[in-house]
């Protein structure tokens, strides 16, 4: 075999393994799926010539195997326990006395992470090879899923570093990030295929895959929280054993934090449980654990649950309540939405009386009627959602169920609506001339992310549309002091302010202005990706689609719905106003990928003092940086602010240099 060829074949291994990684680990795709698809085959292919250089860490062992016909049956070495719950500080001070008694200690240290919303996996690696991974089954017996574990882009199939015993029983959960998740699922929905409940189903369908190319395709992700059994040696706290797994290559959590004593651990579920709408992935509690091994072997266990830990768990994100009617709501595309009306419901922290149920197919796949009694999901800033009815709910047409019947006319302007071909939405024809639509474009123009017009809320764009004030977006910049003033409840006072916050957002940016237009699919990732390759705001609008198309993001529909955009008279006619009414921005003058910062990767965390995080990281795409939310031996440096926590400590293990904001502010001075 010749040199050449074992070079290639690990050139190969290291190109597949830094696309994975963008493309997996920080959501930013380097190569078109083509490139990565053609480097995958080429490696196979030497692989399957030469299986001598095939190691277990090959990206080609990720990549699923032939179906099986069923999982076996495999024991575990130690059975996979429960945790005992807790719901309130009080249930948790009962857990501290009981520890403190059996311990006869004054305080203790408790190791404190967030309960993934997920999949129990048992992982074991021997001699730092993958070789089983299993589900938790009853706890005394799983199924062997190695096969799809295996496709887990942040499984590592072999652990690196030094002292990996030769036997590791690695225990943790298994999620589908909720991006990914909503992603997953808009997809689906497209394509008429099968909608998953809620990310946790939809990983444990994953992994329950017999055929594990299936599972390869869905965006899976694995946390360590414990190990099983093991034979070698690991350090004498909890804290200390998963900080090793991650040395050798484990994911472990990021918001992992050892304290001290009860109060503690209620601060801690206190910041968490603030943080759980914005956190990247579900979870339903935070589990608290004696951090000293020694501790955990005096406390022991009971019945199926370990003495030395407690789950404490959050308010429900799913819940039952009855439906009680459905409202049509038009949005500033014309899309028709059934909106349910909800028996109020507490769920997911707040009580919650309505929830969308999407479109027509919804309804039909839901097999959903008025008068039933349904699950409703509130998870992270999504909007609440019905996800299934009642089981026993849905038989028979009792008189209190009645169909839901889809309106033929708009709900507003009783204009036509329309369905386009292999479109699940019914669209209202009304365009601006459709109350509901105007509002809701102008409500999107005036948003924080777009022209971001302090003052102008629902209420008052309600006012301005139904008096006739304001029938295009460009007649905002049209009002007066005067015509303010004398709406309901608008004093001297509120009007002087909204008007000096008009003429403040006439000053803005291309990539906000873009996306303020509220092109269909335009949201404000493309928006920015079209400023960059436009620079100007003619270029865009006059650019035909197959230009369009060679724009990052910008597939065939979005690059029709920004033509269909430019072409339309009215558009036209009130982008022309906008323009001539004073609304500017600075030139965009560098591209993405090129600048002063070009070939770095910034991670900003913590509270900034000048700018909010969003901005900042736009400032740094702007010098032609690019950002992750994630810190990784990848990145560049890490902009961090106070409060900066597991991010900043992954950038000081790793060596990555670390600016506060008064440095990083002087760097961009110095930088022009
Ligand atoms: O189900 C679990 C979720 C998270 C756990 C767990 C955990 O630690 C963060 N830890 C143990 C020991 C067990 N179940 C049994």
């Amino acid at each position: 075999m010749s040199t050449s060829l074992v070079e290639e074949v690990a050139a190969l291994r290291a190109q597949l393994l830094d696309w994975a990684e963008a493309y997996f680990e920080r959501d930013a795709p380097v190569v078109p799926d083509a490139d990565y698809d053609q480097a995958m085959k080429r490696l196979e292919a030497l692989e399957r010539e030469f299986p001598d250089l095939v190691t277990p860490d090959s990206p080609t062992q990720r990549v699923g195997s032939a179906p099986l016909s069923e999982f076996e049956s495999v024991e575990h070495r130690l059975a996979m326990l429960s945790l005992d719950n807790a719901f309130s500080s009080e249930d948790m001070d009962d857990f501290h006395r009981r520890v403190t008694e059996r311990l006869g200690a004054g305080d203790v240290a408790y190791c404190c992470e967030p309960k993934l919303d997920g999949v129990a996996v048992s992982i074991v690696y021997e001699h730092g090879a993958l070789v089983l991974a299993a589900t938790r089954g009853d706890g005394a017996r799983g199924e062997n899923i190695t096969a799809n574990v295996r496709t887990i882009s942040n499984v590592p199939l072999m652990l690196n570093g030094e002292g990996v015993p030769p036997y590791l029983e690695v225990r943790g959960e298994v999620v589908i990030p909720r991006d990914a998740f909503e992603r997953m699922n808009a997809q689906a929905r497209a394509a008429d295929e099968k909608v998953f409940v809620n990310p946790r189903n939809a990983a444990a369908g994953s992994l329950r895959q017999l055929d594990s190319r299936i599972t390869a395709r869905r965006p899976l992700t694995f946390t360590a929280y414990s190990v099983g059994a093991v034979e070698g040696d690991l350090p004498a706290a909890h804290d200390a054993i998963l900080r090793r797994l991650s040395e050798w290559g484990l994911p472990i959590s990021e918001y992992m934090q050892t304290v001290s004593g009860i109060a503690a651990c209620d601060d801690y579920y206190e910041a968490l449980a603030r943080q759980r709408d914005t956190l990247p992935f579900d979870i339903d509690g935070i589990v608290f654990k004696i951090n000293g091994l020694a501790e955990q072997e005096k406390l022991g266990f009971v019945s199926r649950a370990p003495r030395w830990a407690i789950a404490r768990k959050f308010p429900a994100q799913e819940v039952s309540t009855q439906l009680l009617g459905v409202d049509f709501q038009v949005g500033r595309t014309g899309a028709i939405t059934p909106v349910a009306r909800l028996e109020p419901v507490f769920v997911g922290g707040v009580t919650v009386s309505n929830a969308t149920l999407h479109n027509a197919d919804e309804i039909e796949r839901l097999g959903v009627q008025v008068g039933d009694t349904v699950v409703v999901r509130r998870a992270g800033d999504v909007i609440p959602q019905i996800v299934s009815v009642v089981e026993g709910n849905t038989s028979g047409s009792s008189p209190e169920r009645a169909p839901i019947i889809f309106p033929g006319q708009c709900p507003d302007c009783g204009s036509d609506v329309a369905r386009e071909e292999g479109e699940a939405v019914i669209r209202c024809i009304g365009g601006m001339a459709c109350s509901a639509q105007l509002k809701a474009v102008i409500r999107h123009f005036a948003s924080r992310k777009a022209m971001d017009i302090e003052g102008l809320g629902d209420k008052l764009i309600d006012q301005l549309v139904d008096d006739g004030l304001v029938g295009s977006v460009a007649d905002i910049f049209r009002l007066s002091q005067p015509q303010l003033a004398a709406l309901e409840r608008m004093g001297d006072k509120s009007s002087e302010n909204l008007l000096a916050s008009i003429d403040q957002s006439r000053s803005t940016t291309l990539p906000k202005f873009i996306y303020a237009l509220g092109i269909r699919e335009v949201g404000e990732a493309t928006a920015r990706a079209l400023a960059n390759h436009f620079l100007e705001l003619d270029a865009l609008l006059a650019a035909p689609t197959d230009e369009l198309e060679g724009v990052d993001d910008v597939g065939p529909i979005v690059a029709r719905h920004i033509r269909g955009f430019a072409n339309d008279n009215r558009n036209k006619q009130v982008v022309g106003d906008l323009l001539a009414l004073g609304v500017n921005w600075p030139p965009v003058t560098v591209a993405s990928g090129e600048g002063p910062l070009a070939d770095t990767i910034w991670v900003v965390t913590g509270k900034l003092e000048s700018m909010t995080r969003g901005d900042a990281e736009q400032r740094l795409r702007s010098l032609g940086a690019k950002t992750a939310s994630s810190v990784s031996a990848k990145t560049s440096s890490v902009l961090a602010g106070p409060g900066a926590g597991s991010k900043r400590k992954k950038a000081e293990e790793l060596g990555i240099s670390i600016v506060d904001e008064t440095e990083w502010l002087a760097m961009l001075e110095e930088m022009g």
